[in-house]
This record gives C-alpha cells, sequence and structure tokens, in this order.
C-alpha cells in the first residue's frame, strides 16, 4: 500500500497537483507549457465535459472526431513534467482507494504541443520539429533507477565527448519519442529533429545577459554536432522527461513544437499565437484521421 505522504490526494479525491480523478482522464493527452493554450486546443473540441484547474495546471477533457481527449498545461520544465507525467500514470495505472498498482497496465498517448527554438540556420521561424529524440540536460530521469535501458548510450557518449560535457552541469541524457506517434507525423510540413531540453531558459540554453557562461562554446557545438544522420535542431524545456518517464512507465509520447525563434539567425516571431492554433489543429487532425 502506498502512504498518503508518497501518493497525496486532495479531501476530494483527486490527485494532489492536478486536481484530477482517474474518470476526468481520457487516454489522448495533449501537453502544453502554457496555460492560455490549453482554451485554444479545446475551443476546437466538439464537446467538453470537464474541467479543472490548480496552480498552472490546467485540464480540459472533450471530444474531438469522435475522440476522447484531455490538455493539460504543465507550466515550464521538467520538474513539473515530473509531477504531470506521475500523476497522469497514477490515474491510470494506481487503484486510488486501495493505494496500490494494478495489475493491468494502461498507456496513454501523450502529444506536447510546444515552443521552440531553432539551432540550425536553415530552420525558420514558423517551421514546426517534430522531436524523434530529446536530450535532457536537465538530470531529472537520473534520480530514477534502471533509465539505462531506456536511453540512446550510443548518442549520448558521442554528444558528451563531442562537446567536451563538463561533469559539473547535469548528467545529459538521450531518450527517444514513441515511433508509433512519430510515424502519424509525416507530411512534409513537419521536419524531424532531436530537441534539447535545458533546466532553464537563459544560461542553460547559452543566452547571456548579465553573468557568463560555464560552457561559451556549447551552442555552436550543437549546431556542428552529428550523429549516424542525426543532428541536433532546437531548443525547449520538457520533452526529455516526457519521453524518459513515459518509456519507463509504458506510455507513448511526442513532442511537435512551433519555431518561434531562431539562435543562429537572431530572428523570432512574439506573435506566434495565430501560427500555434495552425499547428494545433494539424496535431489533432493527424492524431483523429
Ligand atoms: C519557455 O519560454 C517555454 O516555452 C517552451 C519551453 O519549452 C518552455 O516551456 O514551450 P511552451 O511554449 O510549451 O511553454
Amino acid at each position: 500500500m502506498i502512504q498518503q505522504s508518497e501518493l497525496i490526494l486532495n479531501s476530494d479525491g483527486t490527485i494532489f497537483h492536478l486536481h484530477l480523478k482517474p474518470e476526468n482522464l481520457a487516454d489522448q493527452v495533449i501537453l502544453v507549457g502554457d496555460q492560455a493554450r490549453v482554451k485554444t486546443v479545446a475551443d476546437f473540441f466538439d464537446t467538453i465535459d470537464f474541467s479543472a484547474q490548480n496552480r498552472e495546471f490546467h485540464t480540459v477533457t472533450g471530444r474531438y472526431n469522435n475522440q476522447r481527449f484531455s490538455v493539460i498545461s504543465t507550466g515550464i520544465g521538467t520538474d513539473n513534467i515530473d509531477i504531470v507525467l506521475n500523476e497522469l500514470d497514477a490515474l491510470v495505472n494506481i487503484d486510488l482507494e486501495k493505494r496500490e498498482i494494478k495489475k493491468e497496465k494502461r498507456s496513454l498517448k501523450i502529444v506536447r504541443i510546444g515552443t521552440s527554438g531553432a539551432l540550425q540556420e536553415d530552420i525558420p521561424v514558423n517551421a514546426y520539429v517534430v522531436s524523434q529524440k530529446s536530450i535532457g540536460f536537465d538530470g531529472m530521469l537520473k534520480f530514477y533507477a534502471h533509465s539505462e535501458p531506456f536511453c540512446d548510450l550510443p548518442f549520448e557518449k558521442a554528444f558528451k565527448q563531442f562537446t567536451g560535457w563538463k561533469d559539473t552541469l547535469p548528467d545529459a541524457y538521450v531518450v527517444d519519442a514513441s515511433k508509433r506517434l512519430a510515424d502519424r507525423f509525416n507530411g512534409a510540413e513537419f521536419r524531424k529533429g532531436v530537441t534539447i531540453s535545458a533546466p532553464g531558459f537563459y544560461g542553460p540554453q547559452g543566452r547571456v545577459l548579465r553573468l557568463p557562461l560555464a560552457m561559451p562554446q556549447l551552442n555552436k557545438l550543437i549546431e556542428q554536432f552529428r550523429f549516424e544522420d542525426w543532428k541536433i535542431t532546437n531548443f525547449e524545456m520538457e520533452s526529455s522527461a516526457i519521453y524518459g518517464l513515459s518509456k519507463m512507465l509504458g506510455h507513448q509520447a511526442l513532442t511537435i513544437c512551433l519555431i518561434i525563434a531562431n539562435r543562429f539567425t537572431g530572428q523570432a516571431n512574439e506573435n506566434y499565437r495565430p501560427e500555434m492554433k495552425k499547428l494545433i489543429k494539424m496535431v489533432l487532425d493527424c492524431l483523429t484521421k
């Protein structure tokens, strides 16, 4: 039996942070960083049967093209993803009344629709990148035992060697998306990519305002790095933990990002919301066709 301190439920029976009961959650989950993006997704739903909000975690559950979806905002960062993924899994794979792990496991389809900065000159603002792999600069997965079988260790080793990765930084790791989900996004508008999830927006993504960087050349090395046919395409802040925890817990996960800045050309589109709306519709259509 799992103690109350380890799996906290609210007095109404909902799970601690997400404020959801098992019946409030669909098997297809759209994750977004920004709370406001939940409404943009839910506005496409044909019907809505549930909505809840606690802190940055806003959930709406409804139907699109006759399929049930929950859209949930995670806020920013892999620390929040640790909360969201564990609570989503608990909702489907732990009997919350008995506080026991269920024998029969359910697998969620989890698709993050995010914003991101490109790390290659030829990826323009407003492009869509489907992250086939994610490199975690965050170290979160390393708190869990037995993550190695779920990681791409040859890629990780090559990346650390090429960049001269400092061991004073968190231990970088590489995890794949769900191939089954990624294969749904094979249109020409979707670029395949490798996405770094950074544990910060400024220093961890190589931005200098007033503080110098521990590895000033890192972004240049990231741009130049090649492994087999792969090159690194973009920075965001959640996918590594989504992919890692999903793989370890038996869920399918994929991230698709709208590029809103290019770190090499210096371009950015701060009015990206109309483009985001188009991407959301395309993602919902690809998932339900
Ligand atoms: C940083 O501005 C945030 O934007 C990106 C990053 O991953 C980070 O969460 O994604 P979202 O637009 O989904 O939040």
